[in-house]
């Protein structure tokens, strides 16, 4: 039976969806032509929306995965119980927030070291500026992942039409995944930016607040054609993801953690100590940055949270250690069946 490459372009839960890679003109690979559903074989392959890989049909429009290409990157969350993949092979990350309703700062904190683990560049976009009550309140929260130099834009999906074109430039070839809670817009967006976008966009409602879900399924969109190509020749993709309230991190380890927090790293050395956690330690030059307002508390609560997050996951023999592994062995190249 003949193996092809494609690209596993949804995810809802274990069902894939997928469609060949066929090399366009331009000499890039691009998804091309009717949607594969894919099988996996027990738990052996535990595909992301972006991998590559190896299939071969079993039916008319079903086929099995052989192999999973090795990953550039995935982005995933976890708590000590159980891990949720985001999306694997992204180039930027694109943290959707709203002045209404109101965002978690937390998870905002928690993409930026998620992005910083992965070396994945972030954007933030704070969707519905068109809403002005909470834009103060919003900016404020925004403004020192601003001065870390994360870019922050502001846009609205539906009324502000030049916002969004004039961020096509810092799309275009590259693979964006969108992540934020629910009702932040990110869907809004997608169908903005891809007009022929299939996802569904239902009206914001009380509900959404109490975090159900309009997005079930991650999906891959490749950007339209019209928008030109990157400086890498590709068009480009966005890929959009279900809402979520709660980004776990419980998967990093304490050195990981430590070289994630962009604003911490020239400071690193300085402290008295070389493993310091920046808790109790004398001499921390982490906590003197944030008493001279050079860092934000928030940004060393957080550290401390995740710190002690990643330590209590460690702690718990059936949970996050054993979870580790399986996933450090996912991001290596799977095996053959
Ligand atoms: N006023 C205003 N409303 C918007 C804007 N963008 C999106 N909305 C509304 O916000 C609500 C939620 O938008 P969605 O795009 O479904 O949000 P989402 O982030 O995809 O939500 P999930 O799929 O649940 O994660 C919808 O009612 C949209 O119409 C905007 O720029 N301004
Ligand atoms: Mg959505
Ligand atoms: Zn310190």
């Amino acid at each position: 039976m003949e193996s092809f490459r494609a690209l596993l372009t949804a995810s809802y839960g274990r069902h894939y969806l997928a469609q060949r890679l066929v090399v366009d003109a331009f000499g890039n690979e691009s998804p091309t032509g009717p949607l594969i559903q894919v099988s996996t074989p027990a738990k052996q392959h535990i595909g992301a929306v972006g991998d590559r890989m190896l299939l071969e049909m079993t039916s008319a429009d079903q086929a099995r995965i052989i192999e999973i290409e090795p990953r550039q990157n995935i982005l995933y969350r976890s708590d000590a119980f159980k891990s949720k993949i985001i999306a694997s092979n992204v180039d930027q990350i694109l943290v959707v927030l709203a002045t209404q309703p109101a965002f978690s700062p937390d998870l905002l904190g928690r993409a930026v070291v998620a992005a910083e683990a992965n070396q994945i560049e972030l954007r933030i976009l704070l969707n519905k500026c068109d809403l002005q009550d909470n834009l103060v309140h919003a900016r404020k929260i925004v403004e020192p992942y601003a001065r870390m130099g994360y870019p922050v834009n502001e846009v609205s999906a539906k009324f502000d039409s030049a916002s969004l074109e004039q961020l096509r430039p810092v799309l275009a070839g590259k693979v964006s995944v969108f992540v934020g809670q629910s009702g932040m817009g990110k869907s809004s967006l997608l169908n903005a930016w891809v007009p022929n976008a299939a996802a569904l966009t239902q009206e914001y409602s009380v509900r959404l607040d109490t975090g159900k879900h309009t997005t079930t399924a991650c999906r891959y969109f490749e950007l339209p054609t019209s928008w030109g190509r990157g400086d890498n020749g590709k068009l480009g993709a966005l890929i959009d993801s279900p809402g979520f309230q709660e980004f776990g991190l419980a998967h990093m380890s304490v050195s990981e953690l430590q070289h994630a927090f962009r604003e911490f790293k020239p400071l690193l050395g300085q402290c008295r100590f070389h493993n310091c956690t920046h808790q109790s330690e004398p001499d921390c030059a982490v906590r003197l940055a944030v008493d001279k307002n050079e860092i934000a508390p928030e940004r060393l609560a957080l550290f401390k949270q995740l710190i002690s997050d990643s330590k209590i996951a460690d702690t718990q023999i059936q949970g996050i250690s054993q979870a580790k592994e399986r996933w450090s062995a996912l991001t290596t190249k799977s095996s053959k069946r």
